[in-house]
This record gives C-alpha cells, sequence and structure tokens, in this order.
C-alpha cells in the first residue's frame, strides 16, 4: 500500500492526511511543534495516526510519498534527508488536485490583492449560483474541501510556497495579479527564484484554459516570452495598451473599465465599487475576467463586484467621527502594497507604519508621502529607519512604541476631513501575534476612544 507521509499538522497537513486516508493510503502525519487540540480531534475522527513535538525520521523515510506543509522550508533538516532518499516531496496542492474529477480550478496568485481578488471571484460564482468551494492560502484548506465535499469548481488561493510544490497540477484558470520583492528569504534572497516561483502557476495549462495577468506589471511582462503560452491569455492594464484576441480588460483614466472575454463582456464604473483605489481596479478586472472564463453571466458579475465589500484588515473603513476617517490596512505587510494605499487616500493622511523591517527599500513611497500625509507615526519597537527614512519627507514624524501610545499621537495630529491610515509596510511580530491581531486592536481602540466615547 502506497504510504503518505504528511509533514506539518496545521491547516494544510490535517486536510492533506485526511483526504490521504480517505482515499485508501497508508497516512502519517508528523509534526515538530505541537498539533492545535481541533486538529487532533479531527485526525482522531478519521484514524490518521500522527506524532508531534519532534519528527521520527524511520518513520518519515518509510514513505512513498511526503506532503509537506507550505510553511516549512526546503532547507529544513528532515526534509533535506527526504529528498537525499530520493522520496518525492510535493504540497498539499499537488496532492489534492489529483482527486478534484471533473471540477475544475480557478487558482490566484501575485504577491499582492491575492484575498481580495480571490474573495471576490469566489462571491461572484457563489452569487451565480455555482456550486464552489474555497480554499488554498485562505480559510479551509483544498485538500479537507476535496475529501469532505463535492464541488464543480474551487478557487484556491495560491502562495508561493504552495506553487512551490506542484507539478502536474492545472490550473483551468490562472490568475497572476503582480509580482513585486516578498519572501525573499525562502528563495535564498534571489528576487528571480520567486518569480520562478510565481510562474508555476501556468504550469501545464492548454488551449483551453486562461491566463489571465497585468499587462501593467514589468516583471511579468518580462517572463512572457520564456513561456509556451498555449493558453488563452486574457491580459488586464491600466497604463499598457493590451489586445489580446481571446479578451482583456483596460481602466480608462475615468475609472471605467470593461472586461471582455470572446463576445461578451463587463462594464465597470470603478467609482460605484465598495473597494476602493487602483489597485482594487485591477483586482475587480481580474476577477471579471477570470469569471467570464469560467461561464458566469455577464450581469451577474457586475452586480457582485459592486456588491463586494472590502476583505477585513485591506483598506477597511473603521469608523468616522468628527470628520476622521480611520482605516484599517493591517494586511498592508510590504511596501508596494502600501504604495496603492497611500495612492488610493483622497484625504490629507495621518499614516501609522512600522513593525518588523523586512529589509524594505522606501523610496517608491516618498512622493506618496510628500504629497498625501502630514504625519507618519511609527509604531514598532525599532523606528529607527523609518524616522530616518521620513525625516523631511513628511513634515511631522513620531516615534512611538506601542499601539495605544500611537493611536493616541494620531488623534492628536488628525484634522477635520483627514484619514488616519494604519498601513504598516512591516510584518506585525515585535509588538502583536499577527496581522490580524493588529487590525483588530487597531478597531477596538477606534471603536472604545472614538466611535463610542461621548460627543
Ligand atoms: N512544522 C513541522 N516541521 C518543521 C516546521 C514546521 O512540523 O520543520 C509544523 C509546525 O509545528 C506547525 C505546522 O508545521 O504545526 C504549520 O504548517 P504551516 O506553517 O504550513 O501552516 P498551516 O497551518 O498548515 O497553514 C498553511 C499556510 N501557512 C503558511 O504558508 C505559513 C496557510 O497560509 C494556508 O492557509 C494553509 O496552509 C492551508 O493551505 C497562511 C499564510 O500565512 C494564511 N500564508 C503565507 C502568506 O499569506 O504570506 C504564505
Ligand atoms: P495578499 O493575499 O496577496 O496578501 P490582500 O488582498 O490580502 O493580498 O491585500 C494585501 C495588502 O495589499 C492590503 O494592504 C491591500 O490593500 C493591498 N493590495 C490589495 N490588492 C493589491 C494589488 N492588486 N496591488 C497591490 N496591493 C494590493
Amino acid at each position: 500500500m502506497k504510504q503518505i507521509v504528511v509533514l506539518g499538522g496545521g491547516i494544510s497537513g490535517y486536510g492533506s492526511a485526511i483526504l490521504a486516508k480517505k482515499k485508501g493510503f497508508g497516512v502519517f502525519l508528523s509534526d515538530a511543534g505541537r498539533i492545535a487540540d481541533r486538529y487532533k480531534a479531527k485526525l482522531d475522527e478519521w484514524g490518521v495516526p500522527y506524532e508531534e513535538g519532534g519528527h521520527t525520521e524511520e518513520r518519515i523515510l518509510a514513505a512513498s510519498e511526503v506532503v509537506k506543509s507550505p510553511g516549512i522550508p526546503d532547507t529544513a533538516p528532515i526534509v533535506c534527508k527526504i529528498r537525499a532518499a530520493g522520496i518525492p516531496v510535493i504540497s498539499e496542492m499537488e496532492f489534492a488536485g489529483r482527486y478534484t474529477g471533473k471540477a475544475r480550478c480557478i487558482c490566484i496568485t501575485g504577491s499582492n490583492g491575492k484575498t481580495t481578488t480571490t474573495s471576490l471571484i469566489y462571491k461572484i460564482m457563489r452569487d451565480a449560483g455555482v456550486n464552489a468551494a474555497l480554499g488554498g492560502n485562505i480559510g479551509e484548506s483544498f485538500a479537507y474541501s476535496v475529501a469532505t465535499g463535492c464541488y464543480d469548481w474551487y478557487v484556491l488561493e495560491l502562495s508561493s510556497f504552495q506553487l512551490d510544490g506542484m507539478y502536474d497540477f492545472r490550473a483551468d484558470v490562472a490568475v497572476l495579479t503582480n509580482i513585486t520583492p516578498d519572501h525573499l528569504d525562502r528563495y535564498d534572497y534571489c528576487f528571480q527564484n520567486y518569480v520562478d516561483s510565481k510562474m508555476h502557476i501556468i504550469r501545464n495549462q492548454h488551449s483551453r484554459c486562461a491566463f489571465v495577468y497585468s499587462a501593467d506589471d514589468p516583471v511579468i511582462a518580462g517572463e512572457l516570452d520564456k513561456y509556451d503560452m498555449r493558453m488563452r491569455r486574457l491580459p488586464f492594464a491600466a497604463h499598457t495598451a493590451v489586445a489580446s484576441g481571446a479578451g482583456d480588460a483596460f481602466l480608462d483614466p475615468d475609472g471605467e473599465f470593461v472586461a471582455r472575454v470572446g463576445d461578451r463582456q463587463v462594464r465597470i464604473d470603478t467609482s460605484r465599487m465598495k473597494i476602493r483605489g487602483l489597485h482594487n481596479a485591477y483586482n475587480a478586472m481580474a476577477a471579471a475576467l477570470a469569471t467570464l472564463a469560467a461561464g458566469v453571466d455577464p450581469e451577474s458579475i457586475e452586480r457582485s463586484i459592486y456588491d463586494f465589500s472590502p476583505v477585513e484588515h485591506r483598506l477597511e473603513p473603521a469608523g468616522e467621527r468628527d470628520g476622521v476617517q480611520w482605516i484599517n490596512d493591517s494586511k498592508a505587510t510590504n511596501v508596494d502594497s502600501v504604495w496603492y494605499a497611500l495612492e488610493s487616500m483622497t484625504r490629507p493622511v495621518v499614516w501609522i507604519a512600522g513593525g518588523t523591517d523586512k529589509g524594505n527599500d522606501y523610496e517608491p513611497l516618498k512622493a506618496f508621502a510628500r504629497e498625501k500625509v502630514h504625519t507618519l507615526i511609527c509604531m514598532g519597537v525599532d523606528n529607527a529607519k523609518l524616522v530616518k527614512e521620513f525625516t523631511g519627507v513628511v513634515p511631522e514624524v513620531i516615534d512611538t512604541s506601542s499601539l495605544d501610545e500611537a493611536m493616541r499621537a494620531a488623534q492628536r495630529a488628525a484634522r477635520e476631513g483627514d484619514a488616519v491610515l494604519l498601513s504598516p509596510a512591516c510584518a506585525s511580530f515585535d509588538l502583536f501575534r499577527n496581522y490580524e491581531q493588529r487590525g483588530e486592536l487597531f478597531k477596538e481602540w477606534v471603536r472604545e476612544n472614538i466611535l463610542n466615547t461621548k460627543q
């Protein structure tokens, strides 16, 4: 009997293990750390043997194939040993992709905009009555959905870590939002390695598949000639002229776009969308093209796009009082996402940034900072770099070391008509558990100290 070993007992791992069990393989799950009680309960329920607190080499090296959780780097000693033993290592996506039957997949990747675009595509599909599941780098795992449900479409957000272990998997519709530097620590600090990983999204695509991508992105443009492009190419753009026989989308300077696939088209006035900014116009164009390619009715797509609200922690309105708007963009953990946040601001800005710097180059943010930001509040354990970079660029730079201190400074600095924007450009691990907690605490502070106080 084929023996599957699953490395990692988080969301990805327990889903893969349950799927392996369901498919009748011998299965063993191994986690170097602790497995959460809720995942253990699921593994017990399905009768999957597991270990935690370490990897037992003999059992792991007896595997015919290993399904590796995406958070485990290739440099982990156990992974090196598995490879040295000649045992294939695949990702959860590769594994689950073998058992989807006739279902088709829309797969979304990119450095920024994955979750927003994936959620929008999923909403469009569900609103149109399509039997679709959501998964990948968001929500429940793909493998768990395949094991426990029966769907016609899977809408999958894919991180580069998940794309890395995919070989035979094929995305029927692939969406690539953009490629800018991120996660370089997992790619030998070589940007091209990360780019190659993102481009795996089009692996194995044939002429009936579709590839939706940003034609404005110079990195993607530089990659296209390197690949055999038999699929239908569906570019979207706001700056670069696009004309693809199969279909395309273009945002005109008045903020309207037409997305066309074959002879069906979607027309959107982006000023009527609930998600704002150029980046969200890109995300909406990508979603429109992907769902047109999947055969959804254009009118239904238009309705869903207008109805779609920002995903939590992504330029999420957190409330308004005394003419000051508070905006939670805690998910902006890199420079490019902050660029789009500042780009979308139509009011003077009090900008809260900082956290764990990932070797950021802040230069691209300086033009918008000069134009729109009157106060930068640095919120982190070590703000020296941010303070140095923006002193002289922004009229006022304030150094703080806790959320409460930062929020009080923001409250003092904000004037009627301003926006207070939390868009950190940094990871959250110095002061917070993760970006979600940072965003939650921001919103809670606004509720308690701004919205729920007496006038
Ligand atoms: N572990 C080992 N051995 C090791 C190292 C870790 O056993 O050598 C164990 C840990 O103890 C832990 C488990 O591996 O119990 C964690 O695995 P994981 O980090 O892959 O986390 P999962 O809970 O399985 O979630 C993963 C994705 N996480 C990462 O890629 C870091 C989730 O994306 C994804 O939703 C889920 O699989 C389902 O596919 C999250 C994420 O943060 C949202 N993604 C990154 C991002 O968006 O930037 C890429
Ligand atoms: P991801 O899942 O790729 O991290 P999200 O949709 O969660 O993407 O958005 C992450 C951050 O990037 C948010 O701050 C959001 O406002 C910003 N963002 C969203 N879409 C784009 C885009 N197309 N280009 C650049 N930044 C974006």
